[in-house]
């Protein structure tokens, strides 16, 4: 198997002008041809070289004239044309078969209706060319198909002709004059219906703007659309991006292997990521169908105009398309808790990634499968990444940058690198040490100490940097960090800052640091009294802390910080302590002793009538058993899965009548809406909920939990209570799964609620109950929302259960993969990476977890994306 480095990238032989497409699209045989348009790239030498993957070809023709076999190679990745002229036009029909295409890359079939997906190198199985995002080209697409069963014909561009056939045949044509990669083809023919809006841009265009999905489903698009037209505005008023055509096209179809792509004008989604109402989504869906909607849209400009020189470049477009939609979601809801969500979700997924045997810096250097790189540290350390230079170069400053990289680059394939000369050059800055964060992989760990001279009234911080070796990357290098801190007086309010050496400044009460050293130290001057620190405020960097907090510091950050994140974090900081202490215990076996202080300065805040119910819903939930298990050396699911439970339960009962009260107060009588701040009241109700749920016998608590599961008027409190339930033993549980089940079997997208709720239960045998589901007839290994429902649930959002200390969890897990890998090999490498985390336990689970994965490496016919995936987890 090789591997691709980003060192040997070379410019393409040949440049496409024009792409001509025909499909005569039929499910088990669609005849494609290709007229491509091409120039000698003058700087580069070589033959042709065009990628193609499971395609049959049928003939080659240049310049119209049949081409002799003599002329051209093939194999099975590749088709090789020596001795064309400089310029020509290249005729290639191949055939394909969509039906078979369980990959869900290229173009396939789902339900009936051809749709494509060409990210990252799905074209190359549509039809011979040049894969590649550096070859840009302008698209004209015919598509033939049967008119009874696929009457709507969609790509690319604008439709300029279309037409009926012979033999109950229709033909449409479309053309799109931006050049691109084909990497954003996008074809759709379909029995679809059609929910319809527009746009009216700031500078007068009119946009057609419509959603594609499956009959019966008009119902559901409401939302997404209203996110999409939200999103056209806040690009304009943000950053001065407009949309570039007359129409914008959603398809929703049911089988995706991602949550959604960003074809030009012809965005295909996951329906997951588009289908919402009150009675089938939740609040987190219907924000994440915001967000999803806002980030494909964003790439029009982010990923489309300006695309990537090649895939190591990929943070390029995902990283600042990240950013940009978390910004659009703090500008349409709370910025706190959005910053919130995404720290959790960082810590969760590219924290542990980032230790792991899968590190790899925000620009890779090499890699044997792309599509494995569309991971947690590419977009979301990538987001990251964009926001500290942000905060370096101030809001103005970032804008300056962004507009001369569109002034610069539009319609070009660029680096990284292309992007932050543009953001030196706009600000006359220079970024030299910053772009390490490109390069180098890791977490960097910042250690603090801090000392206050009571004499001299100065206070001292002091930073360490130190990020740990991690796989493949030695030599670390102190970074470029951004620290935000402020200094928290006795009263809890902010003190002014000024730092030795700036004297005469006008005290801000938050500072970002240029902390670039392996050592620094700041003093800070005329600090009237010994204050508490507020380090790294609004996680101004994505860093691991370590400090010298004591308990009453934390509870005292937790009940004073002007920084919502930073008091949030003091949170956590706090139970995630109490978690550990306990699990001590728990290995010793001596008893558990509850701490009743955290739970104090929870109620301090649940009586603070000021504090945002959404935010308030956050500092109220404690640690994930994933994130407490990341900070040990050794760690051990079961016993923090205990420690955790008997905290919560702890709380519980000290704050049950707080609870029942947030829990009865905020009860509505109104209607549904899941705008941001009717959310957040049902997000603080059940949470309060949940803590109620965890005290046995308390006849109260599971009165209120049936009672909402029956009558809630919607998914949000509908699926709380069902989630309490679903980890239920005996009847209780039993009977809310199949009232769940009997209400929503036609919903496809709900019964993947329903099979994940049992994924992540509690009760004894879960696993028992997962295996009894893949033979459920809602269930199919071929649709990869299915298959993240109920396997990557229970093996990557129900640790304690798959860590079980019989290895079945290990097996089942690599029972799974080694079936999907012979049908949806992308699928199938995502789900690895719970078996990777393996050196962080005990001998006996990495015993087991090793050889899961050497059985995964020992099958026949291994995918490239499970291969690399499991030996690297391995090595
Ligand atoms: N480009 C793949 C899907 C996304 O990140 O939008
Ligand atoms: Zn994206």
């Amino acid at each position: 198997v090789n591997a691709i480095h980003l060192k040997d990238y070379i410019a393409p032989s040949f440049l496409v002008n024009h792409v001509d497409l025909e499909f005569i699209l039929e499910p088990k045989k669609t005849i494609v041809t290709s007229w491509l348009k091409l120039t000698r790239n003058p700087d580069v030498g070589g033959p042709l070289v065009l990628d193609g993957d499971e395609l049959r070809l049928l003939s080659i023709k240049v310049d119209g004239k049949l081409l002799e076999t003599s002329k051209y190679a093939q194999d099975n990745s590749s088709l090789t044309v020596d001795g064309l002229p400089d310029t020509c036009v290249l005729e290639i029909k191949t055939e394909i078969d969509p039906a078979l295409n369980t990959q869900l890359e290229g173009l396939y079939l789902s339900g009936g209706n051809f749709c494509t997906q060409c990210e990252a190198e799905g074209f190359r199985r549509i039809t011979f060319y040049p894969d590649r995002p550096d070859v840009m080209a302008t698209y004209t697409v015919t598509m033939h198909a049967d008119l009874k069963s696929h009457p709507v014909l969609l790509s690319n561009g604008n439709l300029i002709d279309q037409g009926v056939g012979k033999n109950g045949k229709h033909w449409a044509r479309w053309h799109d004059p931006f050049p691109k990669p084909c990497y954003l083809f996008a074809l759709v023919a379909g029995d679809l219906a059609c929910y319809e809006d527009s746009y009216h841009s700031g500078s007068g265009q009119d946009v057609a703007l419509k959603i594609f999905v499956e009959h019966g489903n008009e119902d559901k698009c409401a939302y997404a659309m209203d996110a999409l037209k939200r999103s056209m505005r806040w690009d304009e008023e943000r950053f001065g991006l407009e949309y570039d055509l007359s129409i914008f096209n959603i398809v929703a179809v049911s089988d995706f292997n991602m949550g959604a792509m960003e074809n030009k004008s012809l965005n295909i989604f996951n329906s997951k990521c588009v289908l919402a109402s009150s009675d089938t989504a939740t609040d987190l869906e219907f924000e994440r169908i915001e967000a999803i909607v806002a980030h494909e849209y964003f790439h029009n400009w982010t990923g489309n105009r300006v695309t990537c020189r090649d895939w190591f470049q990929l943070s390029l477009k995902e990283g600042l398309t990240v950013y940009r939609d978390q910004e659009f979601t703090s500008d349409m809801r709370s910025a706190p808790v959005k910053r919130i969500q995404d720290v959790r979700t960082l810590r969760a997924r590219q924290f542990p990634e980032d230790a792991g045997p899968l590190s790899h810096p925000i620009r890779p250097e090499t890699y044997i499968e792309i599509n494995n790189f569309y991971t947690a540290t590419i977009y979301e350390k990538g987001a990251e990444v964009i926001r500290m230079m942000q905060e370096i170069l101030g809001r103005d400053g970032f804008r300056k940058g962004v507009d001369l990289y569109f002034e610069r680059h539009d319609n070009q394939a660029v680096t990284c690198e292309d992007f932050v000369v543009a953001m030196e050059d706009a600000n006359d800055v220079d970024l030299k040490h910053f772009r390490l964060w490109y390069s180098q992989a890791g977490t960097p760990e910042v250690d603090t100490t801090w000392s206050y001279d009571e004499v001299n009234k100065s206070f001292t911080l002091n930073l360490t940097q130190y990020t740990p070796v991690a796989h493949g990357q030695e030599g670390k290098r102190p970074l470029h960090i951004p620290m935000t801190v402020g200094l928290v007086g006795r009263d809890g309010k902010d003190l002014p800052l000024i730092l030795e050496g700036e004297e005469g400044k006008q005290g801000e009460t938050s500072k970002t640091l240029r902390f670039d050293q392996e050592q620094q130290s700041f003093t800070f001057i005329s600090v009237d009294q010994c204050p508490v620190p507020s380090i790294n405020r609004n996680f101004s960097s994505p860093i691991k802390l370590s400090t010298t907090y004591s308990d009453d510091d934390l509870r005292f950050l937790m009940e004073n910080d002007s920084d919502a994140f930073s008091r949030w974090d003091a949170s956590q900081n706090y139970a995630t302590r109490l978690v550990l202490r306990m699990v001590k215990t728990i290995q010793e076996g001596t008893e558990l002793e509850y701490d009743s202080n955290y739970a104090q300065a929870l109620a301090r805040n649940i009586a603070d009538e000021t504090l945002d119910p959404a935010f308030l819903a956050q500092m109220l939930s404690l640690p994930s058993i994933d994130y407490v298990a990341e900070q040990m050396q050794v760690a051990d699911f079961a016993a923090v899965d205990q420690a955790r439970t008997f905290l919560k339960a702890g709380i519980a009962r000290e704050l049950y009548e707080q609870f029942l009260e947030l829990y009865m107060c905020g009860k509505e009588n109104t209607a549904y809406s899941p705008d941001a701040v009717s959310a957040g009241k049902r997000a603080i109700r059940n949470v309060a909920l949940g803590f109620l749920g965890t005290l046995k016998n308390d006849p109260k608590g599971l009165d209120l939990i049936v009672g909402q599961y029956e009558v809630s008027d919607n998914m949000t409190d509908r699926m709380a209570a069902l989630t309490l339930l679903a980890s239920m033993e005996g009847e209780v549980g039993e009977k809310a799964l199949k009232s769940f089940e009997q209400r929503y079997s036609h919903d496809t997208l709900v019964m993947d609620k329903w099979f994940a709720v049992q994924a992540i239960s509690k009760i004894p045998d879960t696993l028992g109950q997962v295996k009894n589901l893949l033979t459920h007839p809602a269930f199919s290994y071929k649709n990869p929302n299915k298959v993240r429902a109920l396997i990557g649930s229970f093996t990557g959002a129900n640790p304690a259960k798959f860590h079980a200390d019989n290895g079945e969890g290990y097996r089942f897990l690599a029972d799974s993969i080694i079936h999907l890998n012979g049908i949806n090999p992308q699928v199938a490498s995502r789900l690895l990476s719970p078996l990777g985390g393996w050196r962080r336990m005990d001998g006996n689970h990495q015993k087991m977890m090793k050889a899961e994965l050497q059985r995964i490496l020992d099958t026949e016919n291994l995918s490239k994306d499970v291969f690399e995936v499991a030996s690297k987890s391995l090595a």
